[in-house]
């Protein structure tokens, strides 16, 4: 255990000397070859460069399997839990998943997938997720998961962007005794423009459903696996070759994809997974993040599985059968550490304590939290009810884009409900204001990076520009990373939340023109403007603000029809929680929405509204103030 002199011995080392010291914890990876450059960085856009390891030659599924097979192949490396309590858990061990994804890499490689295709998984949390990502992994081919709640025009979003080749789906997932037409939904993505790349689907046999195959299209993964030779050889990758691709949504058009390459991302996953969870031999981890987003690529992926540690899959939801179904799963399986989403905390608090002590979580002795900000009413009843007030909370702020952990409390150090405290090993956090002025000691501001760390992203795949324009135009020669943050007197940090047009909602990243764009695809509608409000549970909610096309009427039926439709374009996660008709928008002379107004109207705080002599016509503003949901 560190203990907060080690800390910041680490920290210091690893600042005096990052060369040094990124040098020593790649070894912690097996290399083909090993790397002796180590880091090559510039964030300034005319001479811009992020390069970690780059003569280092490796496989991402090799340290996730092969490495631990002589001492460890019977370890199990996965706990499967379904979605029905009364479902059969399985064990896989290292073994059998290295016999599994070379099964599945051979068969890629027969289907003609090469070094740098691109493959879309859309699976459910199954094993075979883990299976497919690592049999990409093992031939080289960049993975593109996309989260199973998105529906066919955001599948078919993300396979044109990356012009993927192949697509691995399951006939249905479960959720909550819910079942999801994955394979349908893939069947209406691939009918819609933009999607012609795609030669083969694979189909896992999970339900057991019947599907419509459309051959030769579509091909059972189970067919194609069968009779392959149960090794492969891993290809071998330079570190700054590609491992995956993670769409994610930003404060403008649509989501992007983020890039990260196989070297630094694979020592930063591991590392920080290590490090942060205080990992042990004999921990059985939980992370119940969703593989379709980056805290399921780094931590339950890649980080434990190259640790050879023991990670739980589970398929299902926190309120199925009942509220007691975490701390149930914690006592079946005997989980030592638990790593879940505020939002996921809230729900739950608000079930009350009894469903908590209907288990005894005695086997408990880390609990983490990531995605958004944890209000300390929360925190506490996570470590007080929860945690028996006995273990840790670690409070980890990152993002798709940083790949891993980095600001996070350091074990050991007595934790502060709502801060993730201090900076990883490496991470040089700063705060700037508007104009980009370094702020020094306590103070709030906008969080930025000071220099990179192995798990940055690498580029917006196809769009090195807009990577650069995104996170190093505003504050040249820094990471922006679009979060507003305070520096306490004794140097912890507190996220407060995002300061661009991303809205949070339940942990997941929703773009706000994404919705909108989604909105005014209807026939109806002539303009609609969204934002955030502040959600009990969700932490934030989205709220949407409607103009129609002249002559149609306002009725909620047509409200309805937009928020269903909303659902149908984006997913579930996209469904607005409210939805006020606007006869017009709050906008600027030059025709700029002013958002400002229009969050504070949704925050039911209409005597915050500022200025708003700068509008072109500034009675709007009554008519949404006197309409407003908390009116
Ligand atoms: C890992 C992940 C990133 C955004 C990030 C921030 C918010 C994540 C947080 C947190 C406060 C934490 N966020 N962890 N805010 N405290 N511990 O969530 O990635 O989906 O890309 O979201 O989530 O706003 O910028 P991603």
């Amino acid at each position: 255990m560190t203990d907060t002199t080690d800390y910041a011995r680490e920290y210091a080392d690893a600042l005096r000397d990052p060369e040094g010291y990124w040098q020593r914890i790649a070894q912690r990876i097996d290399w083909m070859q090993p790397p002796t450059q180590i880091r090559d960085v510039s964030f300034h856009a005319d001479d811009f460069r992020i390069r970690w390891y780059a003569d280092g030659v490796l496989n991402a599924s090799v340290n996730c399997l092969d490495r631990h097979l002589p001492a460890r192949g019977d370890r199990t490396a996965l706990i499967f839990e379904p979605d029905d309590p009364n479902g059969e858990a399985r064990h896989v061990t290292y073994r059998e998943l290295h016999a599994r994804t070379c099964r599945l890499a051979n068969a890629l490689r027969n289907l003609g997938v090469r070094k740098g295709d691109r493959i879309t998984i859309y699976l459910p949390m199954i094993v075979d997720a883990v299976v497919a990502m690592l049999a990409c992994a093992r031939i080289g081919a960049i993975h593109s998961v996309v989260f199973g709640g998105f529906a066919p025009q955001s599948i078919a979003d993300r396979i044109a962007d990356c012009r993927s080749k192949l697509i691995i789906t399951a006939d249905e997932g479960m959720r909550g005794g819910k079942r999801i037409g994955l394979k349908a939904n893939v069947d209406a993505a691939l009918a819609l423009p933009g999607t012609n790349s795609v030669e083969t689907v694979l189909v896992v046999r999970h339900t057991g459903a019947a599907v419509a195959m459309q051959m030769p299209r579509d091909r059972w993964v189970d067919a194609v696996v069968a009779g392959q030779p149960d090794t492969c050889d891993p290809e071998p990758m330079n570190a700054e070759d590609p491992l995956f691709i993670l769409y994610t949504s930003g404060s403008t058009g649509k989501p992007k994809g983020v890039l990260h390459t196989t070297g630094g991302y694979m020592v930063f996953a591991s590392f920080t997974h290590e490090r942060v969870f205080d990992l042990r031999e004999d921990d059985i981890y939980w992370c119940t993040a969703d593989v379709g987003w980056i805290t399921g690529h780094s931590y339950i992926v890649y980080g434990p599985l190259a640790n050879g540690a023991t990670a739980v899959v589970f398929e299902g939801v926190p309120n199925h059968p009942d509220h007691s179904r975490f701390w149930r799963v914690i006592d079946k399986h005997q989980v030592t550490i638990f790593y879940t989403a505020p939002t996921a905390i809230r729900a739950l608090m608000r079930e009350g304590d009894a469903p908590v002590r209907a288990a005894s979580r005695k086997s408990l002795r880390l609990l983490g939290t990531v995605g958004e900000p944890i209000n300390p009413e929360a925190w506490r009843w996570y470590h007080d009810v929860v945690g028996d007030a006995r273990c840790p909370v670690v409070d980890t702020w990152w993002q798709t884009e940083t790949g891993g952990i980095l600001i996070a409390p350091p074990i050991g150090m007595e934790a502060k409900p709502g801060s993730a405290m201090k900076p990883f090993f490496g991470v040089r956090p700063a705060l700037v204001d508007a104009d980009g002025k370094e702020l020094q000691g306590e103070a709030a501001g906008n969080l930025v990076l000071k220099d990179s760390w192995p798990g940055q992203m690498r580029t917006v795949y196809g769009d090195h520009a807009r990577f650069i324009d995104t996170y190093f135009r505003a504050y040249p020669g820094l990471y922006f990373t679009g979060d507003g943050c305070r520096r306490d007197a004794d140097g912890d940090y507190w996220i407060t939340g995002r300061v661009d047009d991303v809205i949070n909602v339940s942990g997941h990243r929703i773009g706000t023109a994404e919705v909108e764009s989604a909105l005014v695809s209807h026939a109806k509608v002539a303009e609609a403007a969204v934002v955030g409000f502040p959600h009990d549970i969700k932490g934030q909610g989205i709220y949407a603000y409607v103009t129609l096309v002249a002559g149609q009427a306002e009725s909620d039926a047509l409200r309805a029809e937009l928020i269903a439709h909303v659902r149908h374009e984006i997913g579930p996660i996209a469904t607005p929680d409210h939805l006020q008709w606007a006869p017009g928008l709050p906008k600027t002379r030059s025709g700029k929405i002013m958002r400002r107004i229009l969050r504070k109207i949704a925050e039911d705080a209409p005597d915050q509204l500022g200025d708003t002599s700068t509008l072109a016509d500034p009675s709007v503003v009554d008519s949404l103030v006197r309409n407003r949901r908390g009116a």
